[in-house]
């Protein structure tokens, strides 16, 4: 009697598949039909029931599309190039701007784990049979050239020429620097701390600057894009000498520092080129992860201790990693990436 009427109730409402689909799928419903006459109760309950079975839908149809990809990423699909690309511009064109509300780039990242089944696999030759990181002294452009710039292997240099030929660094000095526009950013990494831009954080109150006691700890990286800056800053910071003036291509410098306990998140770097950094103040502790697809193949953690004057070589886009300052010191580094 009741479904009767409901029926035709919700038919002039256009909704009737919606109430025939309901009706078959819930428990739930039959002890409300029996127990209420109220139409809107009713109409609740079918409504209820209806969003619950969409959205069990599409959980199941989310987890086979997670399955499929991750088992395509894994497996090393040789048509994950093209499934990939169109992931990326499915999610780049349609969802995230439908999600972010419009079409503003960058409004919304791609989640982690996303960013980790989309890219396409790795070839884990650059980690097989490494044990650890190399140290080496004092490396000349061969050498890097012949059995690090192209491998994949990370390498920390130290007692490089270009680390007496670098100035003493210090969080005042930027601060001036970009005060009187001697310096300019072009892109700013916050991290953990409350400041939304560069300025901001270069504006923090000296006591929290100099890590005097009671300081709350911060941690923030930023580029220097324009060649006018760059030329300027490299006044400052000498290009490691074993990288030939010819892989100094990608002339873009990136800074970090910050106090101790803090640092970069674990991630991977969609960069295009292998990068180097100069640890020109404190000490930071780098954790390498090798890829997922890697893991049955390669050790998975190394870690390596930067203290002042070493030079890391690590080729961001293929190895995740993750930096904490360490000591007492703020760290300060420059960077770059080569070709
Ligand atoms: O030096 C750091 O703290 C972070 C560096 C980093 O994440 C990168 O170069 O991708």
């Amino acid at each position: 009697m009741i479904l009767g009427r409901l029926r035709a109730y919700v038919e002039t409402e256009s909704c009737s598949v919606l109430i025939v689909d309901a009706m078959k799928a819930s428990k739930q419903l039959n002890k409300v039909y029996l127990e209420t006459v109220d139409i809107d109760v009713i109409l609740d309950a079918l409504l209820e029931a209806k969003n619950r079975r969409s959205q069990s839908f599409f959980k199941r149809f989310l987890s086979y599309f997670v399955l499929f990809i991750a088992i395509s990423a894994i497996s090393g699909s040789n048509h994950w190039n093209q499934i990939s690309d169109s992931l990326h511009q499915v999610w780049q064109n349609n969802i995230a701007p439908f999600i972010s509300g419009g079409y503003k780039q960058c409004a919304v990242a791609l989640p982690d784990f996303f960013e980790d089944v989309l890219r396409p696999p790795i070839n884990c030759s650059f980690c097989i049979g490494l044990e650890s990181i190399d140290v080496v002294s004092n490396l000349s452009i061969e050498t890097f050239e012949k059995e690090y710039a192209y491998t994949g292997r990370p390498v920390v240099v130290t007692n490089d020429q270009s680390i007496r030929q670098s100035a003493s660094f210090s969080f005042q000095l930027f601060k001036n620097l970009s005060k009187a526009h001697r310096l300019k950013s072009c892109q700013y990494f916050p991290y953990k701390t409350e400041f939304d831009t560069l300025e901001e954080a270069l504006n923090m109150d000296e006591g929290r600057s100099n890590l005097r006691p009671g300081y709350v700890p911060w941690y923030i990286g930023w580029s220097i894009c324009e060649l006018k800056y760059i030329n300027r800053l490299k006044n400052y910071v000498a290009i490691p000498s074993f990288l030939s003036p010819e892989s100094d291509i990608k002339q873009t410098l990136w800074i970090f520092m910050g106090t101790p306990g803090h640092g970069a998140p674990m991630h991977i770097d969609k960069v295009g080129y292998p990068s180097w950094q100069t640890q020109l103040r404190g000490s930071k502790k780098w954790t390498l992860r090798t890829p997922l697809e890697c893991f049955f193949k390669c050790k998975k953690h190394y870690e390596i201790e930067m203290e002042s004057g070493f030079i890391i070589i690590l080729d961001t886009n293929i190895w995740y990693h993750k930096t904490e300052t360490v000591g007492d010191d703020i760290s300060i580094t420059v960077g770059g990436e080569y070709n």
